[in-house]
C-alpha cells in the first residue's frame, strides 16, 4: 500500500518520531498520456499530465501539506494560519483536522472557488474573508505568525516546498529519467521553486541524468514574474494564480534561468479554452489555473518553441469539481447552451432533444 510522499521517500524526508508523521496518503498520482491532446497540438510532442487533482484534498497542496503539518507537530505547535486563493487553506484544514491542531484561514472575499470554501469549512478550520486580495491576505499572516505561537503553513514555510518536491520524484520514477519540458501554472511561484529543487534533488542523487527546461505561466491579468513588476490588482477567471506579488519570485526566476526554460503568461480566453480542451479530448478536469500549463504549451508550441519534440509533462494541480460554476460557465457543449435542456418526459421528445 502507497505509504504517502513522506514515508515513500525516507532517503529525502527523515523523522525522529515517525508518531509525528501526519499524512492522508497523499501522492502517487496518476502521469496520464495525453496523446490526443498532443495530436491536436504538435505530434512530435510526448504528452503526459500529473493529475494532482487526485490528492486527498484535490490539489498538489497535499504534498507541502504532510510536510508543514508534520514538521509543526514535530516542533509542538497547535496551530497552523496561512492565506490562501482556496487550495492551500483547503489543505491546511484536512491537514490540521488530521493531526488533532487548529487552523486559521484568511481568504479574499468572494474569490474562492466554492468546493475550496466547502473544504475550509468543512474540516473545521476558522475562516475569514477580508475585503482585500491574497498578497494582503500573506501580509497579515505572515504578521500574525510573528507574533503568536502559529505556524505559517504558506510556501514561505521551506517545509511546503520540500514536499512539494515529491512530485518531481515521482514523474522520474515513473518516466524512469525527467522529461525535457515540464509545464505549470505559477502562482505564488512555490511550485516551480519545487519541482526544480525536486529534480536537482534527483540528479544529485544519481537517480536521473538530465534536467528539464522548467516553463511556468502566469495568467495574463496576473503576471507581475513576466512583466517584472508587482501587480497590485491582479485579476484572472484562474482565481486559484490571482497573486500579484508572488512569495517565491526570485526562487523562481532561478529555476527558470538555472534550467533553460521561461516563464510565459497566457490569456484567461487561451487558458479557459485549453480547459475545455482537455476535458473533452482526454476526459480529464481539472480547474481553470491547472489549465494554463496545457495553455501555455499551446502558445510556446505555436511560436515554435517545440519544432524538436520532446517529452512534456503537464503538472494538473487542481481537481476540476474544485470549481463547478467556471465549468457550467463555460460549457456549451454540442447543444451550444450552458443549461441542461428541460423537456417532458416523453420518448418522442427527449429524442427530439437529443437530435438521435
Ligand atoms: C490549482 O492555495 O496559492 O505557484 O493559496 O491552487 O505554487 O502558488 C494556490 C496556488 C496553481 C499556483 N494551481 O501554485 C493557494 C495558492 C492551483 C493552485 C497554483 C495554485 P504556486
Amino acid at each position: 500500500m502507497w505509504k504517502g510522499v513522506i514515508r515513500e521517500y525516507p532517503e529525502f524526508y527523515q523523522f525522529k518520531n515517525p508518531d509525528h508523521v501526519v499524512t492522508l496518503l497523499e501522492g502517487n498520482t496518476p502521469l496520464i498520456p495525453a496523446p490526443r491532446l498532443a495530436a491536436k497540438i504538435n505530434p512530435k510532442l510526448t504528452m503526459y499530465v500529473k493529475y494532482e487533482g487526485l490528492n486527498p484534498t484535490s490539489s498538489f497542496k497535499d504534498r507541502g501539506m504532510t510536510l508543514a503539518v508534520s514538521r509543526a507537530v514535530e516542533a509542538g505547535s497547535r496551530a497552523v494560519i496561512c492565506a490562501s486563493t482556496g487550495n492551500t487553506s483547503a489543505a491546511a484544514a484536512a491537514y490540521a483536522a488530521r493531526a488533532g491542531i487548529k487552523a486559521f484561514v484568511v481568504i479574499p472575499e468572494g474569490k474562492i472557488a466554492l468546493g475550496k470554501l466547502a473544504q475550509a469549512m468543512i474540516h473545521g478550520s476558522v475562516v475569514i474573508q477580508i475585503k482585500g486580495n491574497f498578497d494582503e491576505a500573506l501580509k497579515l499572516v505572515r504578521k500574525i505568525s510573528e507574533s503568536h505561537p502559529i505556524t505559517l503553513v504558506n510556501s514561505l514555510n521551506p517545509h511546503r516546498i520540500d514536499g512539494q518536491r515529491s512530485a518531481a520524484f515521482e514523474i522520474c520514477d515513473v518516466l524512469g529519467g525527467a522529461p525535457e519540458y515540464h509545464a505549470l501554472p505559477v502562482g505564488n511561484a512555490g511550485n516551480i521553486t519545487a519541482y526544480w529543487a525536486g529534480y536537482k534533488t534527483y540528479k544529485d542523487a544519481g537517480k536521473i541524468n538530465a534536467l528539464p527546461k522548467m516553463i511556468g505561466f502566469q495568467a495574463e491579468g496576473a503576471a507581475p514574474i513576466v512583466r517584472g513588476h508587482v501587480i497590485e490588482n491582479p485579476e484572472t477567471v484562474a482565481t486559484a494564480i490571482r497573486i500579484g506579488n508572488p512569495a517565491s519570485w526570485k526562487p523562481a526566476e532561478a529555476a527558470r534561468d538555472e534550467s533553460g526554460g521561461l516563464i510565459d503568461m497566457v490569456s484567461d480566453d487561451e487558458i479557459l479554452a485549453a480547459y475545455q480542451m482537455l476535458a473533452s479530448t482526454e476526459g480529464i478536469f481539472c480547474e481553470p489555473a491547472s489549465a494554463a500549463s496545457i495553455a501555455g504549451v499551446i502558445k510556446k508550441n505555436k511560436q515554435g518553441y517545440f519544432e524538436k519534440g520532446g517529452r512534456v509533462v503537464c503538472t494538473l494541480t487542481g481537481h476540476g469539481l474544485k470549481d463547478p460554476d467556471t465549468a457550467i460557465k463555460v460549457s456549451t457543449g454540442p447543444m451550444a447552451t450552458c443549461e441542461p435542456v428541460t423537456c417532458e418526459p416523453e420518448l418522442e421528445k427527449v429524442l427530439n432533444v437529443l437530435g438521435i
